[in-house]
């Protein structure tokens, strides 16, 4: 029998923690937010053999998904988004019409399995607090622990190289509002600035969901809630077809514009 040896213990998460770093240190697409919408949008783009990294503010993943509507955590899904619940293993249940149910726990963990499993590497506890510019693209993240946001501390952060980055924050579009507040009246909405989340229309929320998810500024995609928020498009509530089919709009995107990236090189 070994004896369990502290030193190694320490080692082994040491050495593994710092692999995944190393690697994610030059990345084809960084995924800033590990809600439903980033989460199949990495999962697509890792299965496809792309290098790709998510960074996750909370120490859990799952962004909004948890609590379902008001903690009671069943989510509703429309049948359109019903084949991404058939590729993530989710089990489902008809309600009526086009309404679907599902367990909202059982959604989460399922996602976080698949992303992981198909080779993309999420960092938690992560925040992303600036983006790397040159001076008319993104090519980057500027990141450091929430643990010393949350503190306050003065600890300066890392970096990262990312060929496209991905906000799917949410309600809270962080990166673009990072993005909008350096290079004011330039970002790809009607205004140049960020339109804001309208209220409540589940309907026309989901559509426009889908319509907004693209590139805001060279090099950055909105993805999920964050697109309704950047392009003023309605909040639609605890319905999650939208955010699915959002993550796998952005990852066919971008696997589009990586394959041209390759193409043109010499
Ligand atoms: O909010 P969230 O689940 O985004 P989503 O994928 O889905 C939205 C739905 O949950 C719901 C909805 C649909 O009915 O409207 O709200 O668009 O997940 C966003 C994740 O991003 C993280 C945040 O902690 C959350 O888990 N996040 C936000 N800002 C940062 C961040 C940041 N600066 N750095 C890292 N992570």
């Amino acid at each position: 029998m070994v004896e369990l040896d502290e030193r190694t213990i320490t080692r082994a998460i040491i050495e593994r923690f710092f692999e995944k770093l190393m690697a994610g240190l030059d990345v084809e697409v960084a995924i800033v937010g590990c809600g439903p919408a980033g989460m199949v949008a990495g999962t697509l783009l890792a299965e496809a053999g792309r290098r790709v990294v998510l960074f996750e503010r909370k120490l859990s993943v799952g962004g909004g998904m948890w609590g379902g509507g008001m903690l009671f955590n069943e989510i509703v899904v429309q049948e359109s988004a019903l084949h991404l619940l058939q590729r993530f293993g989710i089990r489902y249940r008809p309600y009526q019409d086009t309404y679907y149910t599902a367990d909202a726990i059982e959604a989460v963990a399922s996602l976080a399995k698949t992303v992981v499993q198909a080779g993309a590497t999420i960092f938690n506890a992560v925040t992303v607090e600036d983006v790397v510019m040159r001076p008319d693209r993104i090519i980057g993240l500027v990141i450091n622990w929430t643990p010393v946001e949350m503190a306050g501390l003065h600890v300066d952060p890392l970096a990262i190289h990312a060929r496209f980055v991905v906000d799917a924050t949410g309600h809270d579009t962080e990166v673009v509002k990072i993005v909008a507040k350096k290079v004011p009246g330039q970002i790809h909405t009607p205004s140049g600035q960020i339109e804001g989340e309208k209220s409540m229309w589940s309907d026309r929320a989901e559509s426009l969901t889908l319509e907004n998810t693209r590139e805001v500024f060279p090099g950055l995609y909105v993805a999920g809630m964050a697109a309704n928020a950047t392009f003023g498009g309605p909040r639609m509530g605890p319905i999650f077809g939208g955010m699915l089919l959002s993550g796998e709009k952005v990852a066919q995107e971008l696997l589009r514009r990586l394959r041209e990236e390759q193409d043109a090189r010499p």
